[in-house]
C-alpha cells in the first residue's frame, strides 16, 4: 500500500460560510472564540476507529464495499501497522485534536489471551509515537467485548463466571492501555449486556453482575492512578433484544443502585436516544439534571429505519437544540463530540471519508453559533425564567419548604378560585430558535 493513502486530500482549512471548495471547513474555525472558549475547545471532535478504519462497508445481505486494503491483505500485525498510519493521516488532515478506539480495531486478535494482549500493547506503543508526532490525544478507549462468540450471552452478565472474569481481565487490559495513551475518558457500551428472553434469564442476577463489573472498573481506575472518566453508553437494543443500559434515566438509577453515580458518567450517542424513542436533547437534560453527563457520540439516524444507521450528523436545527443544553449544562469537560458515524455503503471514493467529516464538523459548529447565540441574546431563559416565576412567590416557595400538608392545601382550594393559565409559546419560541439558526454567522 503506498502512502499517503490519501493523496488527493491535503489539511482541511477553514475558508468560511461563502467557499465552494467540498474540500475545506465553511463554519467550524478551529481557533475562534465563541461564548468564551475556541471551537476546538466547546467542540472537542474525536474521529472513530472502527467505523472508519475497520469497517468494510459490509452489511447483513452484502459484503464489503470500501477501499481498505488492510482489512484482507499480509500478516495481521502488518496490516494493523498500515491501518494505524493511514489513520493518523487522515486525523492530522482533517485536524480533528482527538480520536476513539475499541482495543480489537487497532489490534488483531491472537490464538490466546497472552497473545491478543502483545499485539494491543505492541499497537499502543505505535499509537504513543503517533499521538506525540501529530498533537491528536486520545478522547476514549473501549473494549470490545461484543465481537468474539464467546460473549453472545453477554460479558459481565453473562451467566458463565468464566466469560465475566475474561471479560475483566479485557477491561483492565484496554484500561491501562488508555491510561498509557492520556485517554480522556474510558467507555463502557454495553453491546451485548441484556437479553433475548425472560426464559432462560435470571434478570436480578445478571443486574447484581453488572453492577460489581462496574464497581470493579472504578476500583481498577483508583488502582492505576488513571484520572479520566468513567463512560457509560447508553442504548435500548441492538444487538440484543434488551439492553440494561437502556437510557440515560435507566444508567442513573442503576449508577444509584450500585453506588456508583458519583464514579461515572453517560456517553450519549442521538442514534441510541432516538432508538430509546426519546430526542437527542432530551437525553442531554436527563444527564445534566442527574449530574452526569460526561460525552458524546455524534451521529444521526434515520426517521424510518429503527435501527442505529449512524450517519453523520446533517441536521442543524436537531444538533442545535442538542448544544443548547450542553451549553446549559456548561459544556464539555473530559467528553467531546466523536462521529460514531460510518459512510453509506455506495461511498466508496477515499475522499468520501473527509467529506462526512466535514459535513459533520461544519453542521456541529453551525449548531454551537446558534446555541451560543440563543444563550447570549437570553429571550429563551428570560421565557422559561417567566414561566416559573410563581415559585418565587410565597405559596411557591413555602410549599417546596414543606410549610404546607396536603390536607392544608385541601382547605385552601375551597376559597382559592381557578389558577390563570399562560400560553406556553412553543410556535414562538420554535421560531425565535430558527431565527438564530438563520443568522448565526
Ligand atoms: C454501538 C455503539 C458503539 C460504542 C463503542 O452502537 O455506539 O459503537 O460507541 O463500543
Ligand atoms: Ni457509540
Ligand atoms: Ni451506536
Amino acid at each position: 500500500m503506498d502512502a499517503p493513502f490519501f493523496n488527493t486530500v491535503d489539511r482541511i482549512e477553514f475558508e468560511g460560510p461563502e467557499s465552494d471548495n467540498p474540500l475545506a471547513f465553511r463554519w467550524y474555525d478551529a481557533d475562534r472564540v465563541v461564548a468564551g472558549r475556541s471551537m476546538r475547545d466547546h467542540l472537542r471532535f474525536a474521529s472513530c476507529y472502527w467505523h472508519s478504519f475497520n469497517w468494510n462497508g459490509s452489511d447483513i445481505f452484502g459484503d464489503g464495499s470500501l477501499d481498505r486494503p488492510w482489512l484482507h491483505d499480509g500478516d495481521p500485525i502488518a496490516a494493523a501497522e498500515a491501518k494505524m498510519a493511514v489513520a493518523f493521516e487522515f486525523f492530522e488532515k482533517l485536524t480533528v485534536p482527538f480520536w476513539c478506539f475499541h482495543d480489537l480495531d487497532i489490534a488483531p486478535e491472537g490464538h490466546s489471551f497472552k497473545d491478543t494482549a502483545a499485539n494491543i500493547d505492541h499497537m499502543v506503543d505505535l499509537a504513543a509515537g503517533y499521538q506525540e508526532r501529530t498533537g491528536v490525544e486520545l478522547l476514549w478507549g473501549t473494549a470490545k467485548l461484543f465481537g468474539h462468540p464467546r460473549f453472545m450471552a453477554g460479558a459481565a452478565t453473562n451467566p458463565d463466571p468464566e466469560v465475566f472474569a475474561y471479560a475483566a481481565g479485557q477491561v483492565a487490559h484496554c484500561m491501562n492501555a488508555t491510561h498509557r495513551l492520556g485517554g480522556h475518558n474510558y467507555v463502557l457500551w454495553g453491546g451485548r449486556e441484556g437479553y433475548e428472553t425472560l426464559l432462560n434469564t435470571d434478570m436480578k442476577r445478571e443486574l447484581d453482575q453488572l453492577g460489581r463489573f462496574f464497581n470493579m472498573v472504578v476500583e481498577h481506575k483508583h488502582a492505576i492512578g488513571f484520572e479520566g472518566m468513567i463512560l457509560i453508553e447508553p442504548k435500548p437494543f441492538e444487538p440484543t433484544k434488551h439492553q440494561y443500559d437502556y437510557d440515560v434515566a435507566a444508567v442513573h438509577a442503576f449508577l444509584q443502585r450500585y453506588g456508583l453515580a458519583d464514579e461515572v458518567k453517560v456517553n450519549i450517542e442521538v442514534n441510541h436516544a432516538t432508538l430509546a424513542g426519546h430526542d437527542f436533547a432530551h437525553e442531554i437534560a436527563a444527564a445534566v439534571t442527574a449530574g452526569i453527563f460526561g460525552s458524546i457520540d455524534a451521529n444521526a439516524g434515520d426517521d424510518r429505519l429503527g435501527w442505529d444507521v449512524d450517519r453523520f450528523p446533517v441536521s442543524v436545527e436537531q444538533m442545535t437544540l442538542g448544544m443548547l443544553e450542553i451549553l446549559r449544562g456548561g459544556g464539555f469537560t473530559s467528553g467531546g463530540l466523536n462521529f460514531d458515524a460510518k459512510l453509506r455503503r455506495q461511498s466508496i471514493a477515499r475522499d468520501d471519508l473527509f467529506h462526512a467529516h466535514i459535513g459533520g464538523m461544519d453542521t456541529m459548529a453551525r449548531a454551537l453559533l446558534a446555541a451560543a447565540s440563543i444563550i447570549e441574546s437570553g429571550e429563551l431563559d428570560r421565557f422559561r425564567d417567566d414561566r416559573y416565576s410563581g415559585w418565587s412567590e410565597p405559596l411557591g416557595t413555602s410549599m417546596l419548604a414543606g410549610d404546607h400538608t396536603l390536607a392544608g392545601l385541601h382547605e385552601r382550594a375551597f376559597g382559592a378560585g381557578e389558577p390563570m393559565p399562560i400560553s406556553g409559546r412553543q410556535e414562538h419560541l420554535e421560531n425565535l430558535v430558527a431565527r438564530h439558526i438563520e443568522r448565526a454567522r
